[in-house]
């Protein structure tokens, strides 16, 4: 590596953590860090060219407590983003870090964020260091890696990443005392990552350097948003043109079921969907043409394993089929068959129990006769269980994921899990009420996540996990920067999740497509709509229902919403956005509209 800055880094940090050799990562290493990841058991080999990995057993998600958010001014504190002062901070990491990496090789992996010649390639050069070999080959599928790209830069314009394992077993999880530090310093533009070996707190391109250092770069700049959206593209066979939709979910609600979806078979002689990115968008404005641009900076798919398969989401199975060299963490493992299994892939787990050993590396068999089958509590895989493939390997890959500008944004939308109030789809008649509506995105807690099921909680942007800076002046950034835009995007709210005593009255999955198909026509002034106070809905006949059986009683159930729980939706919205201090007057405004017409729609007779 030639540049000094990248030196002059490498050889501080290969001293303090105490590597004893460093390694400079390309592409091409890449079989051999298989062979050795193979021979240190590591992995293990998945039928036909695929490999399996088991994490140690408290390092199963990103943990949100433990990470936080560093600057120099307290400015940037926000409600949801764990700000401490960056010299409070500093040093219990780097004291962490000091001597840990003893007798371990350090990688050094440079990587571009972007495609090269994007407009926003210089915000995407990064580099990590890691002491970890399974990171290496997590990293090499979910970035583009190589030395060129820090080669290429003059000067120190990049992402400096620290990843420092630590002794998981010595790290004192979920306690008073847990050690685990996963700090992005956003003003330096420095990531340090202590005490895990899991997803988005070891593969520092994707959600620290893609989403948090990302959104305060583009924020501090001025010149684009780094979002947690999925990107998808719609094709019209009829017309020729493709539309662009980016949309915002929180963490594991199928933004890489949508992103991948195959359109329903009555609608594929028509429509096609093309797949951009499953899990972060970056956003910008061309001045060319005033539009909003988006591409995703990931190069490959961390996708949650659970529930996926032939029908949830075919794409996925063939991007993590035979000969796709994917990676499978925390599912079920047969270690004399080498295959791979999760719950939700097939209806029941395997009959034949033999060899099978579940995602702690138990054996199936050893297990009490009532459990082999696996019981709430007793999975084969872990419900954070992930494949990490590339996105090379995605069936409908979009031929527009190379281009370094990105595509025009038709569309934006946000979505979450709420089984009563909010409808199939619905579209909001400007910016401001988009932005609005995506600050008071909330998703129902389920059973396995924290607080009451049922209890919304709120996530903003689909960002709560990712912010770097306050909500207040992250609004205002959305609204400024969109608002250069001569065209642009139309947004809606969407909800696949609505339930009539538990049972889904949406079937989801492929068919999301046909609310999408609803949106377009809706911008293009095909349609028009129902206006209600929380925006415009399809009438009945509007939504293209060919080939799917619905009762009717379930469609009104989808298109309709019910004033009274809007009202009471209303009263927490207050509350969830009083916390944010120098929040857009703007938005409070899009707020008292929303409750003036819920309050007009009361009193209409
Ligand atoms: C998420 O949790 O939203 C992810 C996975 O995309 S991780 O990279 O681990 O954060
Ligand atoms: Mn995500």
């Amino acid at each position: 590596m030639k540049n000094r800055a990248v030196r002059a880094f490498v050889h501080h940090w290969a001293s303090h953590t105490g590597a004893a050799a460093v390694q400079v990562v390309s592409p091409a290493d890449e079989p051999r860090l298989i062979e050795e990841a193979l021979a240190a058991g590591e992995i293990q080999e998945v039928v036909d060219g695929r490999y399996y990995a088991r994490s140690f057993v408290k390092d199963t998600a990103r943990s949100e407590e433990r990470t936080f958010v560093a600057t120099g001014n307290p400015g940037d504190r926000g409600i949801y983003n764990n700000w401490v002062p960056s010299d409070q901070i500093r040093p219990k990491v780097e004291a962490l870090m000091k001597g840990a990496s003893a007798g371990k090789v350090m990688y050094v992996i440079p990587y571009l964020m972007a495609n090269p010649g994007s407009p926003l390639a210089k915000w995407a050069v990064g580099l990590e260091l890691t002491d970890n070999r399974l990171v290496v080959l997590h990293m090499l599928r979910m970035t583009r890696v190589g030395p060129e790209y820090l080669d290429a830069i003059e000067g120190d314009v990049f992402v400096r990443g620290v990843h420092v394992t630590g002794d998981l077993d010595q790290l004192n999880h979920g306690t008073p005392e847990d050690t685990r530090h996963f700090v992005t310093f956003a003003d330096e533009r420095l990531i340090l990552h202590f005490g895990s070996s899991y997803g988005g707190n070891a593969l520092l391109g994707k959600i620290a350097h893609g989403l948090r250092q990302a959104s305060y770069d583009g924020y501090a700049s001025g010149e684009f948003l780094a979002e947690q959206f999925m990107l998808i593209g719609i094709h019209d066979k009829e017309t020729g043109r493709t539309h662009y939709i980016a949309g915002g979910f929180p963490s594991a609600s199928g933004k890489t079921n949508l992103a991948m979806l195959v359109p329903p078979r009555a609608l594929a002689g028509r429509y096609e969907a093309t797949f951009l990115g499953d899990d972060i968008t970056w956003l910008y404005v061309d001045p060319a043409d005033g539009r909003l641009y988006g591409f995703n900076p990931e190069f490959g798919v961390f996708g949650v394993a659970k529930d996926t398969n032939e029908i949830t989401n075919p794409n996925a199975m063939k991007a993590v089929g035979p000969g796709s060299g994917s990676l499978l963490t925390n599912v079920a493992y047969n270690e004399v068959t080498k295959q791979v299994w999760w719950e939700g892939l097939t209806p029941k787990a395997p009959r034949d129990v033999a060899g099978w050993r579940d995602w702690k590396g138990d054996l199936i068999s050893s297990r009490p006769p009532e459990l082999q089958a696996g019981a709430p509590g007793h999975e084969w895989s872990h419900p954070n269980s992930r494949f990490t493939a590339r996105l090379a390997n995605v069936p409908n890959l979009s031929e527009e994921w190379r281009n370094p500008r990105g595509v025009p944004i038709d569309a934006i939308i946000f979505g979450g899990r709420v089984h009563d109030r909010e409808p199939l789809i619905r579209a909001l008649p400007d910016l401001t009420t988009g932005v609005y509506d995506g600050l008071t995105l909330g998703t129902e807690a389920t059973a396995a996540a924290e607080g009451k099921a049922g209890v919304i909680r709120y996530d903003p942007m689909s960002m709560r996990p990712f912010m770097s800076y306050a909500e207040g002046p992250y609004a205002r950034h959305w609204l400024d920067l969109i608002g250069r835009c001569r065209k642009p995007p139309v947004f809606a709210h969407v909800n696949w999740f609505q339930r009539d005593n538990g049972r889904y009255i949406w079937p989801g999955y492929a068919e999301n497509l046909r609310p999408l198909l609803w949106l377009l026509d809706l911008a293009e002034g095909r349609v028009k709509g129902v206006d209600t106070p929380v925006g415009v809905l399809p009438a009945a006949e509007e939504l293209n229902l060919d080939g799917l059986s619905l009762a009717p009683s379930d469609l009104e159930r989808l298109l309709s919403c019910d004033p009274a729980l809007w009202r009471e939706e209303a009263a927490r919205r207050e509350r969830h956005l009083a916390q944010f201090e120098k929040l857009p007057e703007e938005i409070w405004q899009a707020h008292r509209d929303l409750v003036a017409a819920l309050t007009r729609e009361a009193k209409a007779p």
